[in-house]
This record gives C-alpha cells, sequence and structure tokens, in this order.
C-alpha cells in the first residue's frame, strides 16, 4: 500500500469558542497549532482563518497572512486553503484570500447542501461570545451553496489560473458523479484527491457501510485516477480514520472536525489528534508520508 497522506484541520468554520478553550483562533495559536501537528506527522494543514478578537471564522485575507507566514517558514507542510470558508459566507469573500496567497492546494466542495450545526447549540450552557448561538442556531436556514458554476469558477481561477491541486469535498455519494463531470468536461486533471466526508447533518451520515459504498463508487468513476481520503464529525473522526486506513485510504483529523481526543474528551490540541491517528494507522502497517512525498503523490506545484 502506498503512504498514507495524514491531514490535519486545524480549526475550520464550526466549533467555536465556547465549545472548546484548545480550539486554535488567534493567528498565534493557529500557527502553534499547526507546527506541531506538522512535527506530529501531518504531510497537509488545511487551514481556515478566525477573527483574533472574538474566533469568529474569518475570510479576511489579513486574518489568513496573520499565520502562514509562520507554517511556511517552520514547516514543510502542505498548506491547503479552504475555499469553503464558511456557510454564510458569500463566494467572493470565500476565495479573496486563497486567490491572493495562490496556495498549492484548496478544498473545494462539490455540491450545494445544508449544513446544519444547530444541535451543537444546544449542548452549550454559557457562551464566551455574542456571535456564537446566533451563527449555530441560524444554520438551520442556511445554504451551503457550490453550485456548478462556484466550482468551474475555483476550479478554472484557484486551479487552471494560479496552479492549486485541490482536497475535493464530497459530503454524499452525489458530489462524486458531480466531480466526474468536470473531469469530463477537462477542467480538472487526476490524479484526483476526494475527502469523504461522514456526519455532517445535510450529507451522508456516520455509518460505516457509507465508506464501502463511497469507495465502491469512486473506484467505478475514478478507476486507477484517485486516492481517497476520510473525514468523519465528532466522535467518528478515530473510528473512520481506522476503517479508511485499513482499506488504502488517507485520513483527515483536527480541531475542525472533532474536538475530543476519545469519549467525553476534549483534545488539548491538533497535534494530539495527529499523534493519536498516526499510532492507529502505523499499527495497521501505513507509513504517513513526509510533505515532500505528498506533494510527489499529489502531483502539487510545490
Ligand atoms: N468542514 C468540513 C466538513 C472546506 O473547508 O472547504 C469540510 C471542509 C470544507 O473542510
Ligand atoms: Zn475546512
Amino acid at each position: 500500500m502506498s503512504k498514507i497522506l495524514i491531514t490535519c484541520a486545524l480549526t475550520g468554520s464550526i466549533h467555536t469558542p465556547s465549545m472548546s478553550p484548545y480550539l486554535p483562533v488567534r493567528p498565534e495559536e493557529i500557527a502553534a497549532q499547526g507546527v506541531a501537528a506538522a512535527e506530529a506527522g501531518a504531510a497537509i494543514l488545511h487551514l481556515h482563518a478566525r477573527d483574533p478578537e472574538n474566533g469568529r471564522p474569518s475570510a479576511d485575507p489579513a486574518h489568513f497572512m496573520a499565520f502562514l507566514p509562520t507554517l511556511r517558514d517552520e514547516t514543510e507542510a502542505v498548506l491547503n486553503l479552504s475555499t469553503g470558508g464558511s456557510a454564510v459566507m458569500a463566494l467572493d469573500d470565500r476565495l479573496a484570500a486563497p486567490l491572493q496567497a495562490a496556495p498549492e492546494m484548496a478544498s473545494l466542495n462539490m455540491g450545494t447542501m445544508n449544513f446544519a450545526l444547530y444541535p451543537m447549540a444546544a449542548k452549550i450552557t454559557e457562551w464566551r461570545h455574542d456571535w456564537e448561538k446566533p451563527f449555530l442556531e441560524g444554520s438551520d436556514d442556511l445554504v451551503f451553496k457550490n453550485t456548478p458554476r462556484d466550482i468551474a469558477r475555483i476550479l478554472t481561477e484557484l486551479g487552471q489560473e494560479r496552479g492549486a491541486r485541490f482536497e475535493f469535498e464530497c459530503y454524499d455519494v452525489g458530489h462524486l458523479y458531480m466531480l466526474r463531470h468536470f473531469a469530463d468536461r477537462g477542467l480538472v486533471e487526476p490524479p484526483y484527491f476526494i475527502q469523504f466526508v461522514f456526519g455532517v447533518l445535510g450529507g451522508i451520515g456516520a455509518d460505516p457501510e457509507n465508506l464501502d459504498h463511497m469507495k465502491r463508487i469512486a473506484d467505478r468513476l475514478f478507476g486507477e485516477d484517485y486516492a481517497f481520503s476520510v473525514l468523519a464529525a465528532g466522535r467518528h473522526q478515530m473510528p473512520f480514520a481506522a476503517k479508511a486506513a485499513a482499506l488504502g485510504g488517507h485520513v483527515r483529523v483536527g480541531l475542525e472536525d472533532s474536538l475530543t481526543i476519545g469519549p467525553g474528551e476534549l483534545a488539548r490540541s491538533n497535534a494530539e489528534q495527529v499523534a493519536k491517528v498516526r499510532k492507529i494507522v502505523e499499527d495497521l502497517g501505513r507509513t504517513p508520508a513526509t510533505p515532500p512525498e505528498a506533494r510527489a503523490m499529489l502531483g502539487l506545484k510545490g
């Protein structure tokens, strides 16, 4: 089996400061946790920005630039910028930082969907910031917009014009067919790096059989031309990572996707999750890829 790519998604735009004091939100926290995650074995860092004043997800390029230079200087890791941002952001805003930074890798969400976070709000009793409750509760009437036109724009402006390659975020089986459509149109070339996403309320559920099904259909659509990685939300994170590793796939962990390190126990850092998943995959006989190996495997511009 090939070496395994460990991605760490450091902060995202889903969890809020009231949910965990360990969620990195200030640039120095994002940078320090990114460096530690890379040292622990993450070859790829998936990145969102936050407003340092209040931890709110931010699309401001200045907020990205406050931590990107440190990650570039102090790690070799592949820096993968989110183009998803958050479901409340307009596409122009989501793309501002990636277009400016021209990263070697970016996420690309393969369909419009619901992305409901409001069940999380019910679990919080004390709020640290005013924005959090309306942000979470409002997500039951939000559309995470990723139309075919949006996808084509990202493939063209970031991919063809700036040389980025993509983490194709597929939250359901239909998103695999959407990627096939863009491959057939010639807007994207193999190898495709497909992130199967499980357990988002609005996407495919975190039942283990769904991983078999996503893989079966991806095998049919992309044959040898793709590699898959798996992320599963919340408590499903590590079980799905283990199954992905056993099936020859790659894994994504990080506080964007889950705040815990075990049942009911908060992870104290992103690096703690990376170290845990690294042990799991090594025990299964897989060897983590270094950043240079990741670049070669994914055909990145470097
Ligand atoms: N938040 C994850 C479920 C993106 O940043 O473009 C998917 C994600 C999307 O990481
Ligand atoms: Zn993300």
